[in-house]
Formats: C-alpha cells, structure tokens, sequence
C-alpha cells in the first residue's frame, strides 16, 4: 500500500488536513465567522465526506513507526480507534445530509456532533 511509513503518515495528514479545511469552513459559517454560504458549505461537506474515508489506511500495521502525534494506543487499542473513526465518518455524512438542506440550524447540530467526533478522538489518540 505505501513504500514507506513516511508515506503512510504523509498519506494520513494530509487527507486529514484536506477534511480539516472543508470541515473548518462548513464550522466557521455555522459559527458566525464566515458569511453563510449554503452551496459553498454543501460542496465542502461533501468533500470532507468523502475525505473522511481516506486517513484510515495510513493507520495499518506497522505504520506506527515514524514521527508523527499519533499515539501508540491507536495499534494497541484499535477497536476503540477504528469506532472513533466510524462515528466520526457517520456524523460527517450527516453533516453532509444537513448541508445539502441548506437549513443552517441542522448544518449547526451536525457540527457540533462532527466536532465532538474529531476531539474525543484527539483526546484519546493524538498527543499534543
Ligand atoms: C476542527 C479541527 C478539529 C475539530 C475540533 C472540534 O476543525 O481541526 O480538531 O474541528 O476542534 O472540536
């Protein structure tokens, strides 16, 4: 799958920082920050959608070796990762429903529950 574990890691990051910008510009219009923009937050909750699938296969065996902030738990502990990882792809596809509604009060719920999806996993998971 990857050559090597550099790979796997540059693999991960980088599908979690191209979710991390949808996601963050449907967050900052949900927020207030941004201007609401109802088919710029439904195309970018389709993508992070999508993009959600993509870091889990930069976290197989071995692929704990290298630098990056993801802990050790995540091979020790991966039933607990992997249903970290499906809740969050679940409440991203909600957030995708609720854009694609353009109804801002439900783009709002599903952040919020996207969100907390993101950070019970951070704080689980990833060091600081
Ligand atoms: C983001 C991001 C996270 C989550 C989290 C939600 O945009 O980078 O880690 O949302 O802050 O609580």
């Amino acid at each position: 799958q990857f050559a090597k574990v550099e790979d796997a890691i540059k693999y991960r990051q980088s599908s979690f920082f191209v979710m991390q910008q949808n996601f963050g510009r449907v967050a900052g219009m949900a927020a207030g920050k941004i201007p609401f923009d109802a088919k710029l937050a439904a195309d970018s909750a389709a993508v992070a959608d999508f993009v959600a699938k993509l870091p889990w296969a930069g976290f197989g065996p071995g692929m704990d070796k290298g630098e990056s902030k993801a802990k050790p738990e995540i091979w020790s502990n991966k039933t607990k990762f992997d249903d970290y990882a499906n809740k969050m792809q679940t409440e991203m596809a909600k957030l995708n429903v609720a854009a694609k509604s353009g109804n801002l009060d439900s783009i709002k719920a599903a952040v919020n529950s996207t969100g907390g999806t993101c950070k019970s996993c951070h704080d689980d998971f990833k060091n600081k």
